[in-house]
């Protein structure tokens, strides 16, 4: 049987320091670091998922540097994206407000194909630590006022919700 491989861009953004490299880490290979060493530019994972018997996607995963929000690199960054998780840390407010500045970033520079918007979705990482910045009730009304699909707690360190997270859709 022959079997389809579909190739599917995504980006990872997100201010610096809430923990994007570490996500794509612990998704891909299971690890954790806690030690920080920032992002230059963009880096690479890839994971395979197998869909169906026949069915293969290739999730290409583009996790940008927090610093180049301020660049005019993220045009180049965002081209063809299929998806984009933009990921805040909970114990810090300022990343959310910075979130709501990163989607708009992306609407304004990329759409899909038919030009809608590339499907967003929020996560709120660091959920193992004991201060909490953000309401449940405020992230979700966040989420609809800045068209986020959907949003989630997780925690790489802990190892919660990051596979299930990468399924979310509503
Ligand atoms: N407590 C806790 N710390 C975390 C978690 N995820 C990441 N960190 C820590 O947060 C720091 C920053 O993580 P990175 O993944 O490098 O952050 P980044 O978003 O890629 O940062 P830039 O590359 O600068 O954009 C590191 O010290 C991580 O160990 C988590 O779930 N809980
Ligand atoms: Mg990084």
């Amino acid at each position: 049987m022959s079997e389809t491989e579909i190739l599917l861009k995504v980006l990872i953004i997100g201010d610096p320091n809430v923990g994007k490299t570490s996500f794509v880490q612990r998704y891909i290979n299971n690890t954790f670091r806690g030690t920080y060493k920032w992002t230059i530019g963009v880096d690479f994972g890839l994971k395979l998922i197998q869909w169906s018997p026949t069915e293969a996607v290739k999730l290409q995963l583009w996790d940008i540097a927090g610093q180049e929000r301020y660049t005019s690199m993220t045009r180049v960054y965002y081209k063809d994206a299929f998806g984009c998780v933009v990921m805040c840390d909970i114990t810090q407010s300022q990343t959310f407000k910075s979130a709501a500045l990163w989607k708009k970033d992306l609407d304004s520079k990329c759409t899909l194909s038919d030009n809608s918007p590339v499907p967003c979705i929020l996560l709120a990482n660091k959920d193992d630590l004991p201060i909490r910045s953000v309401s449940e009730k405020d992230l979700d009304a966040f989420c609809k006022e800045h068209n986020f699909l959907a949003w989630a707690n997780i925690s790489v360190k802990e190892n919660h919700m990051i596979k299930e997270s990468m399924k979310l859709t509503d």
